[in-house]
């Protein structure tokens, strides 16, 4: 059975390529909601109907976990649908919270997002639960992903937006990063230049695609690669397939068919 990742778009393509890096014989059916993006400035009642539906959607594809391959939709939605559906659902703020934790030897973590992600402070909340001590600084970044969307990873206006965004955070303490937004790990090497050598930063796609091996193997549901075969994605999107497809070609380590 196959492995279910959604998002509201093109971001959770960063997660899918984790997983496919981390768990190559798996098979995913990725769905993008491309009509509905972005979801970080929607509200939380529409995000969790969105998420309810999409994983309807996946379930019509007999998959064995689902991966909510975006942070703001793990942010507002896990909790909620988690407890309504039998499959095994994750997201990525938990995975992503916990390597901060661990990464943190200052206990300062900062936090970019989306605004819908800053706003409910979830990471917040998940960090100081695991460990009280530690002071948390949140900063929404709201124009970074027109900016990857758009391609302009390496024109100087991003260079520009990100001194404004985090200019105030560059001079914190911390100590650690989380890149709390699926497109954020796509302007790494640029927010790593501009915060310097001695941040951790932290992808929470990476961190998501080891706890989901920990859930397969935990319930003995990995597929091996078998005689050199690898796991297929299949991809579905709401809309806008062509600019998908482009942008997924981009991202994943293959080309894809849609
Ligand atoms: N995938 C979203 C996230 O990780 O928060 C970013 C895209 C969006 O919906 N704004």
């Amino acid at each position: 059975a196959p492995i279910g990742v959604f998002d509201s778009g093109v971001g959770g393509l960063t997660v899918a390529r984790e997983i496919v890096r981390q768990l190559p014989g798996e098979d995913i059916v990725y769905f993008g909601d491309t009509a509905r993006v972005p979801y970080g400035s929607k509200s939380k009642d529409n995000i969790i109907r969105f998420s309810r539906q999409i994983i309807r959607f996946l379930q019509t594809k007999q998959v064995k976990a689902i991966v909510i391959a975006c942070n703001t939709a793990s942010a507002l939605a896990l909790d909620t649908v988690r407890d309504e559906f039998d499959v095994p659902i994750i997201g990525v703020v938990i995975p992503g919270a916990r390597a901060a934790v661990e990464a943190t030897a200052n206990s300062h973590v900062g936090i970019v997002g989306t605004d819908a992600t800053v706003h409910s402070h979830v990471y917040t909340k998940v960090i100081t639960g695991m460990n009280p001590e530690i002071a948390v600084i949140e900063k929404a970044c709201p124009l970074f992903v027109p900016l990857v969307e758009e391609g302009f990873k390496n024109h100087h206006v991003t260079e520009e937006i990100i001194d404004f965004y985090l200019s105030s955070m560059k001079e914190t303490p911390i100590d650690t990063m989380i890149l709390g937004c699926t497109h954020y790990p796509l302007l790494r090497s640029k927010i790593r230049a501009y915060m310097g050598d001695e941040i951790q930063i932290v992808n929470p796609a990476y961190e998501t695609a080891m706890d989901l091996k920990h859930l397969l193997e935990r319930e003995n549901m990995v597929n091996d690669v078998a005689d050199g075969v690898l796991g297929h994605c299949e991809f579905y999107v709401s809309d806008a397939a062509d600019k998908f497809k482009e942008f997924a070609n981009s991202v994943m380590p293959y080309d894809i068919s849609t």
